[in-house]
Parts: structure tokens; sequence; C-alpha cells
């Protein structure tokens, strides 16, 4: 697990402050010491009295957030989220003989401004499946502590311990479950999730984990959790047919963050987002499955299809929490928002009338698709607040698109940003605030050649108001790829499975150029063929670092 407070205080950035999982965002902030007594002073306070030192420190944070929203906003930036925060207060509920354990990393949910701070809808949707059929469940959260003695400290007393485990979460869970064991010997462990159903072999080999599911839970999660001995230790899970079964997700199941600024910043049970629109963020789901098969990805070999959630119900429950909360912007949680135009062109229609507001939004697409249906894609901009395009470019190059199985071209990647350039510009033009493109893009991928990697910077050169999400190929199991990697013994990251441009991932991969590129040392043949104003302009990771930042020691 790696250390998440950084001290304060040093001049200067630090390899360490390149971004956690891709999405461009430090993992700490760094301001330039203050000379002299103060200066001293500071380090005096903070050696001898840390927990003072973190608590003042996080209030400093959260008074400048408020000064800078009623700057904004005037009085209403600050009275919805004390509101907000006042109703968070909730009253000790009977205590549950059952657990549910919210996994993610330790502190995300204290003091971290980063996508660890996104909710969990698995853990939301089935915890509100449990509540309506009248089944309590407690929530524990490794995100609101910073250390297993405070997971320890929250799995005391229980029957049965549940949890949602993707394969980014796989080792944390494996090590709850043991403690959960240790301290509740007679206790049940019960899971489920992404790495269930794609490394189910790896959850059976592990003995704390009574049962196992592979699959969807809705329909099963229920009856599980009140009559687990009825199940196999290994069975498949039972989803809904289509999404238009989904409950709304009640968001105060969700964890509650534990410190008062970010309470503050999240107006729980809303989410703080990443900045791509303003605070409070809904985050929803309207679509469950991608239908393509990248072999880097592949969620179609994985996650059974299920019927879209229809359009009226995606904003009525957007109306209810702004109802409820009061939202400022929403995030499309969905792998691939762009797909199913019959679908898109009633979004298209109903959002800007049928929703309170047409809140600002993030959504992700495919530059294929953009190419097939430009006319849809530009209304959908335009006339929905589409305001955060997410496309996966993922290279520049066009025999890397074609060993990833993107089903994408170099020109079609092309179109795409020249499209999103074009739209903005005349947006900009136009007085209104212009559509950015955060553009998920990989290098280190294996096979990939040094003129593949040039091209696809060159790439993101090109991007007018782009933010990349720059990632280091991580081999995943349950793609294609992945698995092939992981069978060849090339892959270089068991357990943790993230994807940062910090350390190396694969076998055979060499490292050193793509250091060498992050830090600018190819930038003369990156710049050949480029325009001049593609020469000149910079590229930006969304916290204001650079490539050479991303850098890291392996
Ligand atoms: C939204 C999302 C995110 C969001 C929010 C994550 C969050 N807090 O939940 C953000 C952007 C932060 C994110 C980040 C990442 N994500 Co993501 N993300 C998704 C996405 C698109 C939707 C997840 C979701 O809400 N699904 C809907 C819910 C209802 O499904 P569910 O959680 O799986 O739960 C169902 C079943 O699994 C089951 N179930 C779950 N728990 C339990 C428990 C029991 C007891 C039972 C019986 C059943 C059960 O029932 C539920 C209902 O059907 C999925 C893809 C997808 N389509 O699912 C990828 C996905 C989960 N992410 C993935 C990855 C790899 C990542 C990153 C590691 C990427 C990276 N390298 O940077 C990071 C990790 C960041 C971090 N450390 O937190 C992978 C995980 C692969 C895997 N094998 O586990 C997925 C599957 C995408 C993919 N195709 O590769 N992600
Ligand atoms: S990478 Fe994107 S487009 Fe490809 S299968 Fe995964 S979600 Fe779908």
């Amino acid at each position: 697990m790696k250390r998440r407070l950084r001290v304060i205080g040093r001049e200067g950035g630090s390899p360490s402050d390149a971004p956690r999982w891709g999405t461009g965002l430090p993992r700490s902030f760094t301001a330039p010491a203050p000379d002299g007594r103060v200066r001293s002073l500071k380090d005096a306070v903070r050696q001898r009295v840390p927990n003072l030192w973190k608590t003042v420190r996080e209030h400093r944070h959260m008074a400048r957030d408020l000064g800078r929203e009623v700057q904004r906003h005037g009085l209403e930036g600050v009275t919805k989220p004390l509101r907000a925060i006042a109703r968070s207060v909730s009253r000790p509920a009977p205590r549950s003989p059952r657990v549910w354990l919210d996994l993610g990393d330790f502190g995300d949910l204290i003091d971290f401004d980063d996508a660890g701070t996104f909710q969990d809808h698995g853990l939301g949707l089935l915890r509100t499946i449990l509540k309506q059929a009248g089944v309590s469940t407690d929530l524990a959260s490794t995100r609101t502590v910073r250390t297993w003695e405070g997971v320890r400290r929250q799995l005391r007393g229980y029957d049965m311990l549940i949890m949602n485990v993707r394969s980014y979460t796989y080792s944390q869970a494996a090590r709850a479950a043991a403690i959960f064991k240790e301290l509740n010997p007679n206790g049940r462990v019960v899971t489920g999730g992404m790495h269930a159903a794609v490394s189910p072999d790896e959850m059976i080999a592990t003995d704390v984990f009574d049962h196992v599911c592979t699959g969807p839970g809705e329909k099963i999660i229920v009856d599980l959790v009140t009559r687990p001995e009825s199940f196999p230790r290994v069975f498949e899970g039972q989803g809904a047919a289509s999404m238009a079964e989904w409950p709304n997700i009640d968001r105060t199941l969700w964890p509650k963050p534990a410190s008062l600024r970010l309470q503050y910043k999240s107006q729980w049970p809303l989410e703080p987002g990443l900045g791509w629109g303003p605070r409070p963020v809904a985050t929803v789901l309207t679509s469950r499955v991608c239908p393509w098969q990248c072999s880097f990805c592949n969620e179609s070999s994985y996650i059974p299809n299920m019927g879209r959630r229809p359009v009226e119900q995606v904003i009525d429950e957007l109306n209810a929490l702004d109802d409820e909360y009061g939202i400022n912007s929403v995030v499309i949680h969905d792998s691939m928002f762009f797909q199913h135009p019959s679908w898109l062109k009633q979004w298209l229609e109903l959002y800007p009338k049928r929703a309170h507001r047409p809140w600002p939004y993030w959504a992700a697409g495919r530059a294929d698709t953009v190419c097939e249906w430009p006319d849809l894609f530009e209304r959908l901009v335009r006339e929905t607040n589409w305001s955060t395009v997410s496309i996966g470019f993922e290279s520049g190059s066009d025999p890397v698109l074609r060993m990833l199985n993107k089903q994408v071209t170099e020109a079609e990647n092309a179109f795409t940003i020249e499209l999103i350039n074009r739209i903005g510009d005349e947006q900009e033009r136009a007085g209104e605030e212009p559509v950015t493109l955060w553009s998920n893009v990989m290098l280190a991928i294996p096979g990939e050649r040094p003129v593949d990697a040039i091209k696809t910077v060159r790439m993101v050169k090109t991007m007018k108001r782009g933010t990349p999400s720059i990632a280091f190929y991580a081999p995943y199991p349950g793609s294609a790829l992945g698995h092939q990697l992981i069978a060849e013994n090339k892959n270089l990251i068991q357990g943790d499975h993230e994807r940062n441009p910090h350390d190396e991932k694969v076998a055979g991969v060499d490292y050193g150029f793509y250091r060498e590129l992050l830090r600018g040392e190819h930038d003369a043949w990156i710049a050949e063929g480029l325009s001049a104003e593609d020469r000149a302009r910079p590229i930006r990771l969304n916290w204001g670092g650079t490539l050479a930042d991303l850098v890291q020691k392996a």
C-alpha cells in the first residue's frame, strides 16, 4: 500500500507527485517552503504533534476552499454544503450481524483528491437491494482509515463479511478476510465482483473466502446474505435483464468521508469528482457493458450484456438527487456512453428539456463511433452540455491500434481530434465554455516500436484543449492481451494492477526509452511533421504537470 500523505513544505515537486492511476492528478501538492523561523516552527509542530499538524492543515485547506466558493457563488456556495454536512450527521443505527467492507486505498475518503474518492456503484446497488428487502448490513471502509489496525477495529464482532472485489483491490480483500477470520473465527466471508468473474481460480485458492460469486449479484444477494449455507462455495451470480430494473441507489449507504474537509468537498452522499465540472458531482451509469473487444480490456467477454437504463429514468434520478442535495455536474461512469444512436437521440431530445438543468457532464466515447455519427456527436456536445468528452485514443499508430484490436485507425483518431478542436474554437468564439477532451493514451505497449510511441505523443500535441491521461500498458486479468502476458510470465505487476507511468509492468519492454520520451529527449523527433502551432503547444496534465513529471524511478 502506498503512502498517501506527503509533507508539504519542500521547494518544488518530486516524482512522487505523479498521478497514481493515470488521471493526471498528483498524489499531493507541494508548495514552496517559507524560510527562517516560521519554517522551523512548522517543522517542529509537524514532527512533535503530527496529528495536530494534519488537522490544522486540513482545516486551512477547507477555509481556502470555502473562501473560493463564496467568491464564485456568494453565500449559496457555502450554505448548501454546510447543510449537507449537517444532514449527514446520522443517528447510530442498531448494529447488524453483517458488515460490508468498502475497498480502496487507505485515506482516500479522508484527505485525497483523486479518483479514489469516487463511490462504488456495485456496493451501492447491492446494499440498496438488501435494504429494500429489509436486510441490514453495517458498513466499514478501508478508505476512511489509514492502517490495517483501523480496518481491524471495524471488523470485530460480525457473523459475515461482504466485499465487492476488483482486481486492483484483490490483495486488500484477501488481507481483510484473513483479519476478519482471526477476529471472528465462526464468521463467513462472502465475495463477488469483477475479480471473481475474471480470476475465479485465484479467489478459490484463497481459503479465507467462504463464498465466491462469479457474476452479477442483483438477483441472488438477498438469499445469499440471509441463507449463505444454501449456496456452494463457488457459484455463478444472476443479474437483472435490464438496468431498468435497478432501483435508484440509496446513496446514504455509501461510506461517508471521514474528514470535515472531504465531507464539505463531496457534499456527501454526492461526490467531489475530478474537476471535470463544478462540485458537487452526481455519478450515474446508463449502460453496463461495452461491446467492443479491445485486447487490453475486452469487457464484453466477462460482463453479461444487459439493457441500457431508459433515458427518462436516468434524468429522473438526477432530478431526484438535485431535489435532495443540489447537484452541479454529472459524471456518466459508463465505459462507453456514445453507443446506441436511438438511445443517444432520445438523450439529446430529453436531457435539455426534462432535467432541472442541463448539468455539464463527463462521458466516454470512441473515435470510430464519433466518425460514424459525427452530427449526432456534435449536437450532443453543443445541445446537452457534454462538456468533457473522454476518448480512449490509446495510440497514434495503426500497427499498435491493430495489435490492441481497437477497431479504430490513426485517421479516425485525427478526425475526432479535429472535430473536437473545431467545436471548441466555435464555442470559444461565441463566448461559451469550450468542450474539453479527456484523452486516454497508452505507452509502453508490448510490441510497440519507438516510432509508434512518437506518433502517439505527436497525436496528443494536436489536441487544443486536451487533458491526456497517460498510462503505461498494464496486463489485466480478463483481457485477451493480459491473459496472454500473464500466461507467458511477462507480467511484472503481480497483486496491484495499476497502470501509472511510474514502474515497469511487462518484461521485455524498453522502459528506458519511454522515460527518455517523457523527459523530452525525443522532442525534436516528435516535432517532425507537426504544424508550428502544434509544435509550440505544451502537453499539460490536468494538475498542471508535464510529461516529465510522470517519470518515476522504476
Ligand atoms: C466506474 C468505473 C470506475 C470509476 C469508479 C470506480 C469505483 N469506485 O467504483 C473510476 C473512474 C474511479 C475507475 C477507476 C479504475 N478502474 Co474502473 N471501472 C468503472 C466501470 C466503468 C463501472 C464500475 C461499476 O460501477 N459497475 C457497475 C456495478 C453495479 O458493477 P460491479 O461493481 O461490478 O458490481 C456487480 C457485480 O460485480 C456483482 N458484485 C459486486 N460485488 C459483489 C459482492 C457480492 C457478495 C456478490 C454476490 C456480487 C457482487 O454484482 C454487482 C451488480 O451486478 C467498470 C466497468 C464496468 N462496466 O463495470 C470499470 C472497471 C471496474 N475498472 C477497472 C479498472 C482496471 C480501473 C482502474 C484500476 C484503472 C486504472 N488502472 O487506472 C482504476 C482504479 C482506481 C482506483 N484505485 O480506485 C476494471 C477492473 C478490472 C478487474 N478485473 O477488476 C473495470 C472492470 C474496467 C475494465 N473493463 O477493465 N473505475
Ligand atoms: S477499452 Fe473501451 S472501447 Fe475497448 S472494450 Fe474496453 S471499454 Fe470498450
